[in-house]
């Protein structure tokens, strides 16, 4: 299906807005990016296409859709329904779904959080941010041997959502030295044709 004018608003450094813009990439869709810093995001235009203020943001001809993982589905749904990226068999489709609920879950308020913190001064607490960061990365590491990406034996929507946060979390004081597995898996999805990579910031010295 031809895509209509595609629009996304994000900004480099976000995590949810990349996983949307490697989609983009990857299925070779045609798109327009337009960086929505903080002053942006509060306009009264902004609103209007989300209220509440977050990036990302596509706009595609009438349609607006916000949310990182409720874009990334409709963007396989409405351009790419058989590629694999989101699965339509039951168990399949409930295993990259799990991924996509983590990301906004543990990988939010784990290493996404402590990035925050150490990267913009966000207020909350930087030792519970590694907390959670760091039993969310036990468990992929462990989820990981033996496997090659997170939900299904190809890539699916699971590690795109997943990598941005995981593949940055040095940026927020967490090394990912102890996680082997975890390092292969982001190595296996950097390589992915159409991967555009996360710009890298400052890494803070680790135990801080
Ligand atoms: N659940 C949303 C979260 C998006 C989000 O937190 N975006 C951040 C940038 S990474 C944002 O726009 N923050 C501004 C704010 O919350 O005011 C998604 O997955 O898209």
């Amino acid at each position: 299906m031809n895509p209509s004018t595609i629009t996304l608003y994000g900004t480099p450094a976000s995590g949810h807005a990349h996983r949307v813009e490697t989609l983009l990439s990857i299925l070779g869709l045609p798109y327009a990016y337009i960086e929505a810093p903080a002053t942006v995001r509060r306009s009264e235009a902004f609103l209007k296409l989300n209220p509440l203020g977050q990036i990302p943001v596509l706009v595609d001809g009438e349609q607006v859709i916000c949310d990182s993982g409720a874009i990334l589905i409709y963007l396989v749904k409405r351009y790419a329904p058989d590629s694999g990226w989101l699965p339509d068999q039951a168990a399949e489709a409930a295993e990259v779904l799990r991924w996509l609920f983590i990301s906004a879950g543990e990988v939010r308020y784990g290493p996404a959080q402590a990035r925050g913190i150490v990267q913009w001064n966000w207020p909350g607490d930087h030792k519970a941010a590694i907390t959670i960061a760091n039993t969310l990365l036990n468990f992929m590491e462990n989820h990981l041997a033996g496997r090659d990406f997170l939900a299904l034996h190809q890539p699916t929507l699971a590690d795109l959502a997943c990598y941005g946060y995981v593949a940055h979390a040095p940026e927020g004081g967490i090394s990912l030295a102890a996680y082997p597995n975890v390092l292969g898996w982001l190595k296996k999805v950097e390589v992915l044709p159409g991967f555009i990579p996360m710009p890298d910031l400052p890494v803070p010295q680790v135990g801080m």
